[in-house]
């Protein structure tokens, strides 16, 4: 099984590229932004709780998207394998997804890391907000927000992953097939 997470501050491309590695390697998506804001959509209790938080820029409490998680593991047991797009964004979920994973008997196979400075993210996130209609990309303040957010709280992850030789940067400023052929190439290396 090919699993990846596709980890990085908001705005870096997670979202971008994990819409072409599924179609390049067969994998199931599963992006907890996506998966929260399909609940807000619903209208659900859960949806309703993380729309208050996700509005200012904070994050989820980690129970939650634990929980979305395993739940779509479940669903997709015959999978090929999964791109874990936003999740894990803290230490205790990595811990999570590595117990949940091994229910299967399977694991992560590589981190890939998309690095990109906090200023371009502000551009991007603001830029997008334009037409998204995302309330968390809608002014300078909440964008900046986010960016404190994954430097104090998400960075650590990538710790968590390098400690088991798992970690890998790929530059995410440039043309957006060019940084899809980087991820392919060390997709392909972490195969050897
Ligand atoms: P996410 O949905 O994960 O949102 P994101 O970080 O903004 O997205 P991404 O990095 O995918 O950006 P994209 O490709 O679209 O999270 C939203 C919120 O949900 C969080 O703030 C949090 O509240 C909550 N949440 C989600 N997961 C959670 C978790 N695990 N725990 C707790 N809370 C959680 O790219 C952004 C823009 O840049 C796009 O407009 C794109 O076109 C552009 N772009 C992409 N690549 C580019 C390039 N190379 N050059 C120029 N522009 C580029």
């Amino acid at each position: 099984m090919l699993n990846l997470v596709l980890f990085g501050p908001p705005g870096a491309g997670k979202g971008t590229q994990s819409e072409k590695l599924i179609h390049q390697y067969n994998l199931v998506h599963l992006s907890t932004g996506d998966l929260l804001r399909s609940q807000i959509a619903a209208g659900t209790e859960l949806g309703l709780r993380a729309k208050q938080l996700m509005d200012q820029g904070l994050l989820v409490p980690d129970e939650v998207v634990i929980g979305m998680i395993d739940h779509k593991l479940r669903e997709n047991q015959s999978a090929a394998g999964f791109i874990f797009d936003g999740f894990p964004r803290t230490v205790p979920q990595a811990q999570a997804l590595d117990q949940l994973l091994a229910q299967y008997d399977t694991a992560i196979t590589t981190m890939i890391a998309l690095v990109v400075d906090d200023e371009e993210l502000i551009r991007r996130l603001l830029k997008r907000g334009e037409t998204s209609g995302r309330p968390d990309d809608r002014d300078e303040a909440t964008a900046r927000r986010r960016v404190s957010v994954y430097n104090t709280e998400t960075k650590p992850v990538a710790d968590y992953y390098s400690l088991q030789d798992k970690y890998t940067a790929i530059d995410g400023i440039g043309d957006i097939d060019d940084i899809f052929n980087a991820i392919c190439q060390r997709i392909e290396e972490s195969k050897d």
